[in-house]
């Protein structure tokens, strides 16, 4: 390309520049991504608009051709990689809010399953609202949340899984719970692209969180509800 045809994107007005930065998501360009990203917060949007409307827009366009077989893991990853790079300029600001502690959450991907972009979208948006969030990281047995609600005694057990030959594990964890006797000392909610209400019952979860903001609205009721049952 020319630097004639180079494209400046502060020069781009907020619609031509949120459409270019799917095009920078879909060719993996982490710079261009963060670029964009600040432009957005210097014009006033709002971190979590910047996040729901600019690169999660974007990524589903990348899950759209990744389905179709346009785009293979190499891409995707590249195009994850830009998306972290926008993210975690966001991070900090969907954080600081000032809301008091409300809760603590245990948040892991399940075993065999790497994605973890929407796990750390949910982690950031209820840190944002206030609570500790301990956060596994991806690929996790079973004893390693077992572990972890043990040692961090957390009010919620999140769990993410994006693949439909995952999901099913998510039942493997909450059925380990209720042998072990300890299910009801925690609420479960669970999440992902597969997975719907229906799923979360039959497995037993107390809910299913379509996005990172009903994740928050979800969390915050069931551990109101369960302050005030303590209370009663
Ligand atoms: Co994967 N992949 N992938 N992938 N990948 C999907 C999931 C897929 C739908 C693509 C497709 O075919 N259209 C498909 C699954 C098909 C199926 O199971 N039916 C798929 C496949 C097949 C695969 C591989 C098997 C490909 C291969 O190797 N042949 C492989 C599997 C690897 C493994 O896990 N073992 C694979 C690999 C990868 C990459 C590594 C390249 C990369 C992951 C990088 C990373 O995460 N660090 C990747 C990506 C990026 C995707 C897509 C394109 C995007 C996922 C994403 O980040 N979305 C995805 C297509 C898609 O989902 N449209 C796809 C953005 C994110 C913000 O949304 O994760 O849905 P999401 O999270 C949302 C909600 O779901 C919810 O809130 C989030 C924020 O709003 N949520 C929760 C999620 N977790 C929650 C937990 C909660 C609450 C809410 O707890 C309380």
């Amino acid at each position: 390309m020319s630097d004639e045809d180079e494209i400046i994107l502060s020069e781009l007005d907020d619609e031509e520049l949120v459409q270019q930065m799917f095009d920078d998501l879909y060719d993996g360009l982490k710079e261009e991504i963060e670029e964009g990203v600040n432009i957005l917060l210097e014009r006033g949007w709002q971190p979590y608009d910047i996040l729901t409307k600019a690169l999660v827009g974007g990524m589903t366009i990348v899950g759209y051709d990744f389905r179709d077989g346009i785009l293979f893991v190499p891409e995707v990853l590249l195009a994850a990689n830009a998306m972290k790079g926008g993210m975690a300029i966001l991070k900090p600001l969907l954080a600081e809010t000032g809301a008091p502690r409300v809760g603590k959450m245990v948040i892991g991907t399940v075993k065999g399953d790497i994605h973890d972009i929407g796990k750390n979208l949910v982690g950031m948006m209820m840190e944002g609202a206030g609570f500790e969030v301990v956060d596994l990281g991806i690929n996790n047995a079973v004893e390693k949340y077992m572990e972890a609600l043990e040692t961090e005694a957390p009010d919620i057990l999140g769990m993410s899984a994006l693949l439909t030959t995952t999901m099913p594990y998510m039942k493997v964890v909450i059925d380990t719970m209720v042998e072990q006797g300890v299910r009801d000392d925690y609420i479960v909610l669970v999440g992902g692209a597969p997975l719907n209400e229906e799923f979360g019952k039959a497995i037993g979860a107390d809910a299913y969180c379509r996005d990172a903001a009903v994740a928050v609205e979800t969390a915050k009721e069931w551990v109101g509800r369960k302050h005030n049952q303590k209370t009663a």
